[in-house]
């Protein structure tokens, strides 16, 4: 699959996963408009992971580039010549980046080293897991610029740690690390160090690649779409993905394997 080449972000595979980094180290990889073009241009090329058949990665892993930060937010400097129109163009074209990210059939870790603040904690957000190595940080800081969250965080915040802890954290504009943030459930995994964190982030995408990538992309999907329904219409969507799941040759040959007491090679579809 061609991924395409971008000004701002560099990109790996390395075996089932693909590593995409946000490039501008000098400026703490800031979400500049060029960031935007490209992580939009780049998630709209990997829509097609799984179509056909086709499964070139099982799993995307998102990080920056240098030691000091995932990514320091939104581009402070661009934001300063924007008026409201602009601004809110800019934030809907990270909101369908955030919301494609959402809907990629693989799923996609957040590896966040040093500072993951404003639309750089709302990228991560949009990921399916954070993991984090020990000296990163998190924040939602915009109320210090006299702004709001604008990608996304006023929304996932709260789903991922709950309505206190979310307001705490953007009213106040307080800066969080890495073992606080686990501890409200905003960081899966804390790792000792930058090294550790991309190997615990590839180890698990090697998981993945072991199981259904029809089942994963279903899971993935149900859960979002149960996301903020009643407890019996979530329902009726799960039933629905469970049906669904019967439909696939994976789930014939997932259950077969089981019987014969065989590893499942599945095909993918
Ligand atoms: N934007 C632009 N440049 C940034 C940056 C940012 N967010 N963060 C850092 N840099 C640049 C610095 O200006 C500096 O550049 P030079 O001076 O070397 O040219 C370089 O990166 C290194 O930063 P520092 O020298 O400041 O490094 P320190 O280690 O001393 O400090 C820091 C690191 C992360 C504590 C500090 O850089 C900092 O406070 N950065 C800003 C963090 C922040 O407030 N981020 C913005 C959060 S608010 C919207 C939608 C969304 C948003 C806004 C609008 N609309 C819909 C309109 C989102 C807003 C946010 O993200």
């Amino acid at each position: 699959m061609d991924w395409g080449s971008y000004a701002t972000l560099s990109l790996e595979q390395d075996g089932d996963a693909l590593i995409v980094t946000v490039n501008r180290p000098e400026a703490l990889n800031a979400l500049a408009n060029q960031v935007v073009d490209d992580l939009l241009e780049l998630t709209g090329r990997l829509e097609g992971i799984g179509r056909d058949a086709d499964w070139p990665v099982r799993g995307i892993v998102l990080t920056g580039a240098g030691a000091k930060a995932f990514v320091a937010g939104a581009d402070i400097r661009e934001m300063d010549g924007m008026d409201p129109a602009t601004a809110e163009a800019y934030g809907r074209r990270m909101h369908q980046v955030t919301l494609r990210l959402e809907e990629l059939p693989v799923p996609v870790i957040a590896a966040v080293n040093g500072f993951a603040l404003g639309g750089g904690c709302e990228l991560a957000l949009a990921c399916d897991f954070i993991y984090a190595s020990a000296d990163a940080s998190f924040g939602q800081p915009e109320v210090a610029l006299g702004l709001v969250p604008g990608f996304g965080g006023s929304v996932r915040l709260q789903q991922r740690v709950g309505a206190g802890q979310a307001r705490e954290l953007i009213f106040t504009g307080r800066r969080i690390d890495a073992r606080h943030a686990h501890g409200i459930g905003l960081v899966n995994r804390v790792f000792d160090d930058a090294a550790a964190l991309m190997d615990g982030a590839r180890a698990t995408i090697a998981e993945l690649a072991r199981v259904s990538p029809t089942a994963v992309a279903n899971a993935k999907r149900t859960m979002h779409r149960v996301q903020g329904l009643g407890v019996a219409e979530g329902l009726e969507v799960e039933a629905e993905s469970f049906r669904e799941a019967f439909t696939t040759e994976d789930s014939a040959v997932g259950r077969a394997a089981f019987v014969a007491k065989e590893r499942a090679a599945f095909p993918g579809r």
